[in-house]
């Protein structure tokens, strides 16, 4: 059955192979994504990295001059996505490279990805680590110096796309008090996916509302920060930063950068320091997310909760109360064990649905991500039971995008849902066979 799976998803990886990167899903997500590159990139240090390096290389082809890595970068010609370079038209930034990009970004996933390739392969990669170091670093001089409006170590993200977990509920507080205007939208997703597993028309006239706003202040930093209506300080966002500075650290530390090194140890000690503190609920037991525009935290828990395990946030303690309270026989794990781990939304909410993108259904990277910050703390038992429901679900279903998180579903009822064929969850299949539990 491994050996079978583990062909299918090279497969993937091959089938979504487009001359120099990876698409996540035909039809669906035609082009070359920022955070899914990441995870493609380590599925592809396991069977070729070469395609790996590639993989990188072409997503920093979409670099902006002043270190922003945007979420999307369209390489090819493709009218089965909404929306596309024309409605970004990102020309209007005097920092906008040759290369058509989204004019958003994704979570900073690189960093740490780099340091685990070099894992894989070690010192045959160095040259390649050499190559890369530089546009990562000023990637995240981006963040510290353009998206930290507090000097806090805390980055912004200014758009719900730039989360990674686009429709979550988290949001929901903020789309009401938005006046969006009723756009006439050519949405292209529902004519791949079911629309009941999708965002709703009026959350899609949102998003891009958001996109129109940024146009008119020609993507200047500055002004979003001053005015975007959808300014928030998201934990998994930061935990990635975070855990991608330590990759950093590593990675120039073993090239000599002292300098860089430096830097980024300064940044990573702003952020210890302010993380917990502002971020952690202890009434909830998780963290949960910070709206600048309207000076508050937004109390709601969802996988991104646990991230922060990932990067050593959490003193001990506290991560042996969120892990029981949760993930052992807790709220996401359903007390009886009704679902499988993780839900990517509290499913004791009334806002939780098990169908919806990201108000319920599990997603592999995020899975992965828990996955490695509970090994990080020493928590075998629950890692392992979350290792083999990921197994599981994709070993039942096949590489779909999202799949419901119930254990009990109705007969006939396929948990599989989103894209087939979808590129990370084959890329995370192939890293949690291939890399045993640490
Ligand atoms: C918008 C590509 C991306 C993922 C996101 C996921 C989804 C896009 C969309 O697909 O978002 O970026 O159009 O729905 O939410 O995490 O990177 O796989």
């Amino acid at each position: 059955m491994r050996s079978e799976m583990r062909a299918r998803a090279r497969e993937v990886l091959e089938g979504n192979w487009q001359d120099g990167f990876t698409i996540p899903c035909k039809g669906l997500y035609p082009f070359q994504w920022n955070w899914d590159s990441g995870f493609i990139a380590l599925g592809w240090g396991h069977v070729n990295m070469e395609r790996a390096k590639q993989e990188l290389r072409s997503l920093l082809r979409g670099q902006w001059s002043n270190g922003f890595l945007p979420h999307i970068v369209f390489h090819n010609e493709a009218e089965t996505y909404f929306p596309g370079p024309e409605v970004w038209d990102v020309s209007r930034s005097a920092y906008a490279p040759a290369a058509r990009t989204s004019g958003i970004t994704q979570p900073p996933v690189l960093g740490y990805v780099l340091e685990q390739l070099y894992e894989i392969s070690g010192e045959s990669i160095t040259d390649f680590v050499r190559e890369v170091f530089p546009a990562l670093y000023r990637w995240h001089h981006y963040f510290y110096t353009h998206r930290d409006p507090h000097q806090e170590g805390l980055v912004y993200i200014c758009h719900n796309w730039e989360a990674g977990t686009d429709n979550t509920p988290v949001w929901d507080s903020i789309w009401a008090g938005l006046d969006s205007p009723q756009y006439q939208l050519n949405r292209r997703d529902t004519q791949h996916v079911d629309a009941s597993n999708r965002p709703s028309n009026r959350e899609y006239q949102h998003y891009i509302h958001l996109v129109e706003l940024f146009k008119s202040w020609n993507y200047d930093d500055v002004q979003i920060a001053e005015k975007s209506p959808f300014l928030i300080q998201d934990p998994l966002f930061n935990a990635l930063l975070m855990r991608s500075n330590e990759g950093l650290i590593r990675m120039g530390q073993l090239l000599g950068r002292e300098a860089e090194v430096a830097q980024l140890q300064q940044w990573q000690a702003l952020s210890k320091h302010h993380f917990h503190q502002k971020l952690y609920c202890p009434l909830q037991k998780g963290y949960v997310y910070y709206d600048l525009r309207g000076n508050r935290r937004l109390n709601a828990l969802s996988s991104s909760s646990f991230v922060p395990l990932l990067a050593g946030i959490p003193p001990a303690h506290v991560a042996g109360e969120m892990v029981s309270s949760h993930l052992d026989s807790g709220t996401f794990s359903g007390v009886g064990g009704e679902f499988y781990l993780c839900p990517s939304f509290d499913p004791s909410s009334p806002f939780f649905d098990p169908k919806r993108y990201w108000r319920g259904p599990v997603w592999i990277n995020l899975n992965w991500l828990i996955y490695r910050g509970l090994l990080r703390y020493g928590f075998t038992e629950v890692a392992d039971k979350l290792r083999s429901d990921t197994l599981d679900l994709l070993e039942a279903c096949g590489f779909y995008e999202y799949f419901d998180p119930r254990r009990h579903l109705e007969p006939g009822h396929f948990r599989g849902y989103g894209g087939n064929h979808f590129s990370w969850s084959a890329a995370l299949y192939l890293d949690f066979i291939n890399r045993q539990p640490i």
